[in-house]
């Protein structure tokens, strides 16, 4: 306990980590965050998030638990329930999925058995592991088909989809990715698997809220189950759920819980509600229009650079640029841009020739700067600092005044001044 009243809790019992979480608000505050997949949250989603909710056991389902206490708990289950269906037009949600892998878990054994083949986007195609990697519980437990974008439009073709799944007849067919910047025909994917007596599972973690805002098409009314993560556009917490037609809602629900899940966690789940509440107001619709325009002018800036974008350019939140005419690997574009105060991740293109630690391409999304209130003249800048830096990435004077700039422009958009 804390003598000191102006010192918090954390800070007078743990300086240790109490001194990380602040070196990262500041990283956060004072960085130019391009990774796709994150965002920041709103402080409401933060507090619900780190609330004593957490303390709470309730394995089982709103009204139907196996333990006493949960009354407040359901109201907030409930709650969190009846504003994801509404926000998504989804017959059936469970919102106590851990992360995004465990949500794709659950979808799959709600579908298939054990060594079923299902269909996925290869992960240097911009896929996930959890759609089928070798390395993942997906790539050991079915049987794997990955299918791939065209080589020169690197577009996802869907006539060689067909063409593949007539051949391949699979259980379950994932349309979804992390490294995709165009949009995703959930209606062809659709057509598909009708076609060839196939269920469709979309993973929309990264579009969430692209879909939710109604600026990328909704898989809801074509997927048999639909799995997203809720903090990368969605800008809720850490966490994910599960969308379904109400004929799978049972196998969906037994297989998050008991299947592969125990107790939820209740914070994260208020956090989940908070998020939802957010996502339907207003605002949050202008919030990714505003992304799509940001990312438009990141592509037109690139482009007018001589980078090369994957796919030609973006109808998302991320571009793909692919540095081989720059002569930079996506690693030293990495670390390269660190030195700056910009951060980017490193990501394998289609058929890239490097390894994936390595790759030849930098993934750069624009959520978190969109949410700081970044619009078009910031891209501009943005791209300019990216050139200069990956351009001259030994001259000490020009990355220490990009550094400068970063900082500059993170401080005209604020964030979590509060904290
Ligand atoms: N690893 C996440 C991403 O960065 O896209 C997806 O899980």
């Amino acid at each position: 306990m804390s003598n000191n009243k102006s010192k918090s809790e954390i800070e007078s019992f743990d300086p240790e980590v109490y001194a990380s979480i602040q070196k990262e608000l500041t990283r956060e505050r004072n960085n130019l965050e391009l990774i796709a997949s994150e965002n920041f949250p709103s402080t409401a989603v933060l507090e619900a998030q780190g609330s004593l909710l957490q303390n709470k056991y309730a394995e089982g389902y709103p009204r139907r638990r196996y333990y006493g206490g949960c009354e407040f708990v359901d109201q907030i289950e409930e709650l969190a329930i009846e504003r994801a269906c509404k926000l998504f037009g989804a017959e059936h949600v469970n919102v106590q999925p851990l992360s995004g892998v465990p949500a794709n878990m659950a979808a799959y054994f709600a579908l298939a058995k054990f060594g079923d083949t299902i269909m996925g986007l290869a992960l240097p195609h911009g896929g996930h592991l959890s759609h089928g990697h070798k390395v993942s519980f997906s790539g050991r437990w079915f049987n794997i088909v990955h299918y791939q974008v065209d080589p020169k439009t690197e577009l996802i073709d869907y006539d060689v989809l067909l063409k593949l799944a007539r051949e391949e007849h699979p259980k379950i067919i994932v349309a979804g990715a992390s490294a995709y910047p165009r949009t995703i025909r959930f209606d062809k994917f659709r057509e598909i698997c009708d076609d060839v007596g196939a269920y469709l599972v979309t993973d929309i973690s990264h579009i969430a809220g692209l879909v939710a805002a109604g600026v990328h098409p909704s898989p809801v009314p074509y997927a048999d189950i639909v799995t997203t993560t809720t903090h990368k556009t969605l800008r809720g917490p850490r966490s994910a759920m599960i969308m379904c037609k109400e004929k799978w809602a049972k196998n969906v629900d037994r297989w998050v819980f008991p299947g592969i899940h125990g107790g939820p966690h209740m914070h994260t789940i208020a956090a989940k509600a908070v998020c939802f509440k957010e996502a339907a107001q207003p605002e949050f619709k202008e919030y990714q229009k505003q992304i799509i325009r940001n990312a438009k002018t990141l592509e037109v800036e690139f482009t007018k650079l001589g980078y090369r974008l994957v796919a030609g350019g973006t109808d998302t939140h991320l571009l793909l640029v692919d540095l081989r005419n720059k002569n930079i690997t996506g690693k030293d574009a990495e670390e390269f841009l660190g030195r700056a105060g910009i951060t980017v991740n490193r990501n394998t293109i289609p058929y890239d020739p490097q390894s994936p630690f390595v790759t030849s391409g930098m993934r750069i999304g624009v959520p978190a700067v969109t949410t700081r209130g970044m619009r078009e003249s910031e891209m501009k800048k943005i791209c300019e600092l990216i050139n200069e830096v990956l351009m001259n990435p030994e001259d000490k004077k020009i990355v220490d005044k990009a550094a400068k700039d970063v900082k500059e422009l993170c401080g005209a958009f604020p964030i979590y001044a509060s904290l």
